[in-house]
């Protein structure tokens, strides 16, 4: 029985969501952080019957936002022991000569600018302790560019550097740091990136069984059970139907 603190980003949804689910099954105290203020009252309502529940509702890419919000949190929930960079999402789907600019804004600021602003309040706390655990949810996308993936790639790629600078300069503080990079996923991730288009968001997974938000759950609790002397550093998921970003064997 753990009364660990984790907070996890991006919690109202996919890969977030799953994970706060199964770690209140698991009973770790969370810290819940997202946009959608009534997603966030659902998720509480549904796992403080578990595990205690803290809820922050604000967006990562408002920096003022993010210090307050951490600011905010009860004496009692600020050593937080676990940190899971888990917001982000594309926004597009464009080659380089056409892509938006107002999607490629969102998604440098939310997956990198984003995941830097919480990381700022959080690790401070972690190194004058001396412990916690930080990971970081990449992408396949962040070891592979692939056609029309550019910005989203770029992003990606960019948290693959600071998960290994973090790891660098958390290595004297016995910080444990983590990067999940998962391949095809089906949450509302191609939704979003194709801007609600139902048909061409289902047709990425068709074909395949892809993953779900909870295999990748079932990872990250697997990551933080390992012993205290072992860190999970870099983990690559994909479906067992992709090869690669860009090969993927459809039924
Ligand atoms: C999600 C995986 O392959 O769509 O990050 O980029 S992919």
């Amino acid at each position: 029985m753990t009364s660990k603190i984790a907070l996890i980003t991006g919690a109202t949804a996919g890969i977030g969501e799953a994970t706060a689910r199964l770690l209140a099954r698991k009973h770790y105290r969370l810290i819940l952080c997202g946009r959608r203020q009534d997603r966030l009252e659902k998720l509480n309502a549904d796992l403080s019957a578990q595990t205690e529940v803290i809820t922050l509702c604000f967006d990562v890419r408002d920096k003022d936002a993010v210090k307050k919000s951490i600011d905010s949190l009860p004496d009692a929930w600020k050593s937080i022991d676990i940190l899971i960079n888990n917001a982000g999402n594309a926004h597009g789907f464009d080659p380089i000569q056409t892509g938006s600019l107002e999607d490629w804004d969102a998604m440098i600021d939310i997956n990198v600018k984003g995941l830097l602003y919480v990381s700022r309040e959080i690790i401070p706390g972690m190194t004058d302790r001396r412990a916690g655990h930080i990971i970081n949810l990449g992408s396949i996308a962040g070891k592979e560019v692939y056609p029309n993936g550019n910005v989203y790639c770029a992003s990606k790629f960019a948290v693959d550097a600071l998960t290994r600078g973090m790891r660098m300069d958390l290595n004297p503080f016995g910080i444990k740091v983590t990067s999940i990079n998962p391949g095809l996923v089906e949450t509302e991730f191609s939704l979003v990136r194709f801007k609600g288009d139902e048909p061409r968001a289902r047709s990425i997974y068709k074909g395949i069984e892809p993953l779900t938000a909870d295999n990748i759950a079932d990872i990250i609790e697997y990551v933080l059970s390992s012993p205290a002397h072992v860190v999970l550093a870099d983990i690559t998921v994909f479906p067992v139907a992709q090869g690669s970003s860009t090969l993927v064997r459809r039924d």
